[in-house]
């Protein structure tokens, strides 16, 4: 027995010469009379797509072993960036993060969203939306939730004095979420101090909060059972 290159093997071969010359990557063996084309098997970490070459497996992906076997995945809630792993390389998804890849296996946990390559930020109607200087907490189960504001570095509650569903409208468009159907939530409450917004009056059509007619920031005469909340999604 012994390998030629491709280019020795002539017609007498089993494969198709043209793949192979393309690719330059296989060498002809002489059985019984008759070329037999073989090919070198991919290495660990590499792999090949029909009698391609063999090129790395990419990130998320691993093969412990040579042969013809195609790369393994990383687990469902596991990632790698390591190109052309050798060995399982996998690691857990970090809680509400993609991994760097967008072919990663990491998604965003229930009640979080973000673009492929992350990050994962809460959607509208969660806990912990947050967009500037607003940010919705507590939200029940029907995802209305307590607005607060942020003044000078602190955050702070916002009285239901005066507001009303033109003020929640604009609550909703300010923390980036739908506005069309907001509605106000009287008496939302829990909240902590400082009482940092009262008396608003919104149009509707303002882009923030501070664009209402409002007391001067910090000024009230609320308690926090008067804590207002917003109800920007419904669904
Ligand atoms: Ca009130
Ligand atoms: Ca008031």
């Amino acid at each position: 027995m012994y390998f030629k290159d491709i280019n020795e093997c002539g017609n007498a071969h089993t494969c198709d010469l043209n793949v192979f010359s393309s690719f330059g990557q296989a060498t002809c063996e002489n059985t019984a009379g008759s070329f037999l084309c073989s090919y070198p098997q991919c290495d660990a970490g590499t792999y090949k797509i029909g009698d391609g070459p063999c090129i790395e497996c990419e990130a998320g992906k691993f093969k412990n072993a040579s042969g013809d076997a195609a790369c393994s995945n990383c687990s469902s809630g596991q990632y790698s960036t390591e190109v052309g792993a050798t060995s399982n390389v996998c690691q857990d998804c970090p809680l509400n993060s993609h991994s760097p890849e967008a072919s990663d296996n990491c998604t965003c946990s229930a009640g979080w969203i973000g673009p492929v390559g992350g990050p994962c930020s809460p959607e509208c109607g969660t806990s912990g939306k947050t967009l500037g200087s607003i940010r919705l907490v507590d939200c029940d189960v029907n995802k209305c939730c307590r607005v607060e504001v942020e003044h000078l570095g602190q955050w702070g509650t916002v009285c239901d004095d005066e507001a009303n569903d033109f003020a929640a409208v604009v609550a909703c468009r300010q923390v980036g979420c739908p506005n069309a159907a907001a509605t106000q939530f009287q008496g939302f409450g829990g909240g902590a101090d400082p009482i940092l917004l009262d008396d608003l009056n919104c149009t509707g059509s303002e882009t923030e909060l501070d664009a209402c007619i409002h007391r001067t920031w910090g000024g009230h005469n609320c308690n926090h059972t008067q804590d207002w909340g917003v109800c920007c999604v419904s669904d």
